[in-house]
């Protein structure tokens, strides 16, 4: 059992699902004392044991909170039913469920309704992850400065913190934003096994070590076209612009061709390349792609 250090931050914990829970543990394991609530209350028990209090309902977790009190739900929607009749007049929220930044902004005016202060945060992490700084997850928080400077130690605990601005969607937009870039990836790495698929001498552990590789250093160029759009010269420092690039695609499609491979997953995002080469931009990188796809 873990125990209680005097100096450290009371938590309580609204949430007890799989990233609760490994929430639950590092606060519990860094010496904070914790109370927690889950709508399923057999969930709670080894916490219990670990030496968690478990409050009989959400309204009195909340109403004794003498620090932060920590949402971890599955979407905003159980945010709403979970914290509907609770008094929240005074408290300091910290709500970890994904949110859209639409859903945070207005998570954030309907707590200053209410007299407390909240703190968005985007979780950067798999529940293993939690409480193992190596592995290099962290939390994105947006919204009340003060609040994150004032809970910032305890913040630190399960994960890195990372405060994205005053914006309260903005962690959740960051959020977003680093899924939406995973998606794609992924999308890409599923090409690459396909292309690959009926080769029966070749080594997949071989690729999967060169797409590693390959994918980590082929990232930064999100700095290049981050530099672009700042200076709105989209040909600026660019090492292989975009009609270079869109001729290679057609050996790309050959290929997928030659290997039976669907290359739909590529083929929205070549066809935006070539479409910002034929308006005459052949000589820019990647960033004019951002204007194509904004909806104005
Ligand atoms: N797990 C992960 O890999 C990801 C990593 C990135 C961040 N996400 C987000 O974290 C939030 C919680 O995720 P989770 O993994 O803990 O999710 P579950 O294990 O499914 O637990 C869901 C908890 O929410 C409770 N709950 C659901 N609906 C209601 C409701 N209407 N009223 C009250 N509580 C509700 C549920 O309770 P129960 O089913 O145990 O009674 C769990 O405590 C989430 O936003 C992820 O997107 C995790």
């Amino acid at each position: 059992m873990d125990t209680d250090t005097a100096d450290k931050t009371p938590v309580t914990l609204l949430g007890l699902g799989d990233m609760g829970t490994a929430l639950a543990r590092a606060w519990r394991a860094a010496g904070h004392p914790l109370t927690v609530w889950n709508r399923t209350p057999q969930k709670a028990g080894p916490l219990a044991e670990e030496g968690a209090r478990v409050a009989a309902t959400q309204t009195e977790a909340v109403a004794s909170a003498d620090g932060p009190v920590i949402l971890c739900l599955l979407d905003d929607a159980s945010v709403d039913e979970v914290l509907d009749g609770a008094d929240l007049f005074g408290k300091d929220l910290v709500n970890l469920t994904t949110s859209t930044p639409a859903q945070a902004r207005r998570r954030a005016r309907w707590a200053e309704k209410r007299g407390a202060r909240l703190l968005d945060g985007g979780i950067m992490a798999v529940p293993p992850m939690i409480g193992r700084p190596e592995t290099g997850g962290y939390i994105l928080y947006s919204g009340d400065r003060a609040l994150f400077e004032r809970h910032r130690e305890l913040l630190e605990v399960p994960a890195g913190a990372k405060f994205v601005g005053e914006d309260a969607g903005h962690a959740a937009l960051h959020d977003i934003a680093l899924l939406s870039a995973m998606t794609g990836m992924f999308a890409g790495i599923t090409h690459a096994f396909a292309l690959v698929h009926e080769e029966k001498d070749l080594d997949r552990a071989e690729l999967a070590s060169l797409l590693v590789e390959w994918l980590g250093a082929m990232a930064g160029s999100a700095h290049e076209i981050a530099d672009q759009l700042a200076s709105g010269d989209y040909t600026e420092g660019v090492t292989s612009n975009l009609a270079m690039m869109t001729a290679g695609n057609d050996t790309l499609l050959a290929s997928a061709e030659d290997q039976s491979v669907d290359p739909r997953l590529l083929t929205p995002y070549m066809e935006l390349m070539s479409r910002r080469v034929a308006q005459g931009h052949g000589d820019e990188g990647l960033a004019g792609l951002v204007t194509l796809i904004r909806r104005e």
